[in-house]
């Protein structure tokens, strides 16, 4: 069912929905797509209430400001019917960029927010840094709020704010909204964990960036946990009178709403990729497949996973020959030394179990490093007998609800950790603490080992769950947050 806005909707990321890139052939510029189940989700509203997105296109002040292209004409994405005018791109020297993005967002934020301090840095310039771009996504946000207050005169744009790169943003907005007189409603939407406050104080600033966010009406996290750190903290950090029941905080004079809103996926599009995909595993691989599909990332438990799965190798001799690990990962942040040194941590350990485990018609682990597509990914999903989505810490995880709708035929089995977003509501998959290395060996035993009719049970309840609070579903719950809601289908939030 199509989500309907009563508002133009400025949607405000760190990145555009789609990227540039350049035809070899003709040498021009053209859209390149990064299809996220939250673009998927986004866009199309965007495009139907005429709204504008501000981002970063992937491109420098020094690339000499090249315009945006239009669609292919034969572009099917969910970005397609946005017109180039529809899109703001910041456009900053490289420095500046990277200081923010690579000095900031992902050196201090991302382990920060994770739960992982000792591998966070707080520097003063870059932080410095942050500050000027979020000042600039600012800056273009007023501009493209002015534009809507032309094309759409009397209603009230929706400024939705995504993710640790926009937290400085929306005072600055409302301040230079409210100069112009241009009314606004604003949202920000979190898609990692925010941590308990014995974390966000390690942070120097951490009393700007609480009342960044504040500046927004509406403050979305994933889980009620997350809105519980962030109301403890505002509580502790600023003194706000808070009401936990509600999830309300007052701050300025302001009353701001706090909601957790699960995000998800476009389940039927994952059913149907699912239904049409090819088989490309169980031909070539050994009975039973367990998967794992991650961004190379430390926060993930790569590493962890692969040491459990040697427990199980040791423990179940008999299961070689007869079990399959592939673990697709796909490259993530590589001009990182961290990142750098987890590949090679990782190329390390597989080789190791490889050569100790291997036959000569068998390898225990294969391993993808790349991206691959949808088509691929979903015949990965429905043809494995175990996924184990373990990440250490994780705002939600979509690879796990991915999974689930991709399971059309043959019932397989979820292992989930508790410290991902969606082990909350995912009751069950088999979760397990990926720290936990031999407890962890036992889970993939007993998941691969399950007999059919609990499998097909669990997985009948898991995929109900998922086709139900689906990403419109999200969206629709985040459009009610803001009254902006075109609709009346009413639902519980998940249980
Ligand atoms: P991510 O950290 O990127 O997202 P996740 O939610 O798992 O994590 O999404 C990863 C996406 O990448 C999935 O859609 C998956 O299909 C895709 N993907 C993974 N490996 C791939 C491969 N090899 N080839 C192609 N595609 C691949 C952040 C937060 C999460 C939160 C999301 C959404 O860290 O916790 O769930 O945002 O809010």
């Amino acid at each position: 069912m199509k989500v309907q806005s009563t508002s133009p909707i400025v949607v405000v990321a760190n990145r555009l929905p789609f990227c540039l890139g350049t035809n070899p052939e003709t040498g021009q510029l053209v859209r390149k797509q990064c299809a996220g189940g939250l673009v998927t989700a986004v866009a199309p509203v965007v495009v139907e209430t005429q709204g504008l997105w501000v981002g970063w296109s992937g491109l420098h002040l020094e690339d000499n400001n090249v315009a945006i292209p239009e669609a292919d004409p034969n572009d099917q994405t969910p970005t397609a019917g946005l017109k180039s005018n529809q899109v703001l791109p910041v456009n900053v020297p490289k420095k500046l960029f990277d200081d923010y993005y690579n000095g900031c967002c992902n050196a201090t934020f991302w382990p920060l927010f994770h739960s992982m301090p000792d591998r966070a840095t707080f520097q003063a310039d870059k932080w410095d840094a942050y500050r000027q771009m979020n000042a600039e996504f600012a800056r273009l946000t007023v501009e493209a709020v002015k534009r809507l207050s032309e094309t759409h005169p009397g209603e009230v744009p929706l400024v939705w704010l995504h993710d640790y790169h926009m937290m400085l943003a929306a005072n600055t907005i409302r301040e230079k909204c409210d100069e112009l007189n241009l009314p606004i409603k604003m949202a920000f939407f979190l898609h990692i964990p925010f941590p308990s406050w014995d974390i966000v104080r390690l942070f120097p600033w951490d009393d700007e960036l609480l009342q960044g966010i504040l500046g927004c009406d509406s403050i979305g996290f994933h889980i009620e946990d997350y809105c519980l750190n962030f109301i403890d903290c505002c509580q502790r950090r600023l003194g706000c009178r808070v009401d936990r029941q509600q999830m309300l905080v007052e701050h300025n004079s302001r009353t701001v709403s706090i909601n957790p809103l699960p995000i998800s996926i476009p389940y039927e599009r994952f059913v149907q990729l699912a239904e049409k995909a090819p088989q490309v595993v169980k031909n070539n691989l050994h009975e039973q497949l367990l998967l794992a599909v991650d961004r190379l990332d430390y926060t993930k438990g790569l590493v962890h996973r692969i040491k459990a799965f040697e427990t199980l190798l040791q423990k179940h001799p008999e299961q070689i020959e007869h079990v399959t690990f592939l673990q697709v990962a796909v490259p993530s942040r590589t001009d990182v030394k961290e990142y750098q040194e987890l590949k090679e941590e990782l190329d390390q350990i597989i080789g190791r179990i490889n050569g100790r485990f291997s036959t000569p018609n068998w390898s225990p682990i294969r391993y993808i490093y790349g991206c691959v597509s949808q088509d691929q990914l979903a015949a990965f999903y429905r043809d494995a007998s175990v996924a184990v989505v373990t990440p250490l810490r994780d705002g939600m995880n979509l690879v796990a609800k991915e999974f689930v709708a991709c399971q059309t035929g043959e019932p397989g089995v979820l292992i989930l950790s508790p410290f991902a977003g969606a082990g909350t509501s995912m009751h069950e998959a088999l979760h397990v603490n990926p720290y936990e290395t031999n407890e962890f060996a036992d889970t993939i035993y007993r998941a691969l080992t399950m007999p059919k009719d609990e499998r097909e049970l669990r997985m009948k309840l898991l995929r109900r769950r998922e086709r139900e609070y689906d990403v419109n579903f999200w969206l629709r719950s985040f459009l009610k947050t803001v009254d902006c809601l075109n609709d009346d289908n009413k639902s519980m939030a998940p249980g």
